[in-house]
């Protein structure tokens, strides 16, 4: 089997600064975390940012470009820009980071879904800031939308004229056929790196019959040559999934976006730690952990060298 590249995505835009004092809020934090979990054995680091006052999921390219470079100059690692952003933020809000910076990754979500994270709301009585009830109460009605109009432009912007390869985020059985629509359209080429997402409420659940079934169908659709697979297990899914992932020969994300936690109960202190814990259980399966190198030649991307920051 081949080395496991380990995904470590710090902040995302989901959490809220009440739910963990550890979760990176600032650019420095973001740094800070970044650069500690590529040191524990990340390769590629899944970036979002965060408004530094109030902690909210913020767009904006100057808030991207405080940690980028610093991140760049400590680590090899490859930086991957979200285009998911934050639940609510318009198209043209979420690519302009990844437009500016150019990264050799970018995130981009294979499909439009219910996106549901209000039952969060249920296990706190108090908020650091209104802003985060009132995010997370709206998802009751809200869909995330990823057409594929949105998806073609994404594709062509960024994978075009940028050079920039995606994680397609793949929530679902439908979102692997809509992976197959663009390759047939010659918008996606091989190589390419799927990270199927699981436990999301508006996804699949977060069991291993899900992850081998939608494994198996992307073998079938794309030919197992042709691609590089992920798992991100949501909150108490992580680690499990992420076993499991290293067990069947695929790849793994972990890191505060996805999880909150190291173990049932007990908060993550850092990136790191989440980081370091997957690298246990991959080392203990007789895996290795792939460098950013060996990820940057395996997944086709331009080069560390080729980005705007
Ligand atoms: N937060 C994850 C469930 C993105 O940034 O493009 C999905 C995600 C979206 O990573
Ligand atoms: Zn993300």
């Amino acid at each position: 089997m081949k080395p496991v590249i380990i995904t470590c995505a710090p902040t995302g835009g989901i959490h809220t600064p009440t739910m963990s004092p550890h979760l990176p809020i600032t650019p420095n934090q973001i740094a800070q975390a970044s650069i500690e979990a590529a040191e524990a054995g990340a390769s590629i680091i899944h970036l979002h940012a965060r408004d530094p006052e109030t902690g909210k999921p913020d767009p904006s390219p100057e808030l991207f470009m405080e940690f980028l470079p610093r991140i760049k100059q400590a680590t090899g690692a490859v930086m991957n820009v979200s285009t998911g952003g934050g639940l609510g933020m318009t198209m043209d809000e979420r690519l302009r980071a990844a437009t500016t910076a150019s990264p050799e990754m970018a995130s981009l979500n294979m499909g439009s879904m219910n996106f549901g994270i209000f039952p969060l709301l249920e296990k706190y009585d108090e908020w650091q800031h209104d802003w985060e009830p009132e995010f997370l109460g709206m998802t009751r009605d809200f869909i995330f939308p990823n057409t594929f109009a949105t998806i073609e432009y994404a594709l062509t912007e960024l994978g075009e004229k940028h050079g920039t390869k995606f994680e397609f985020e793949c929530y679902d059985l439908g979102h692997l056929y809509n992976i197959k629509w663009f390759i047939d359209k010659g918008l996606i080429k091989p190589p390419f790196f799927v990270q199927f997402v699981l436990g999301i409420l508006g996804g699949a659940g977060a069991e291993l019959e899900n992850l081998q079934f939608l494994h198996k169908t992307a073998d079938r659709l794309f030919g197992a040559e042709n691609y590089e697979w992920s798992v991100l297990g949501a909150g108490r899914h992580q680690m499990p999934l992420a076993t499991q992932s290293a067990l069947l020969g695929g790849n793994l994300r972990v890191g505060l976006e996805d999880s909150l936690y190291i173990e049932r109960g007990e908060l993550a202190v850092s990136n790191a730690q989440q980081v370091e814990k997957a690298r246990r259980i991959v080392e203990e399966l007789g895996r290795r952990v792939a460098t950013p190198d060996e990820a940057r030649e395996r997944l086709g991307l331009k080069g560390g060298d080729k980005v705007a920051f």
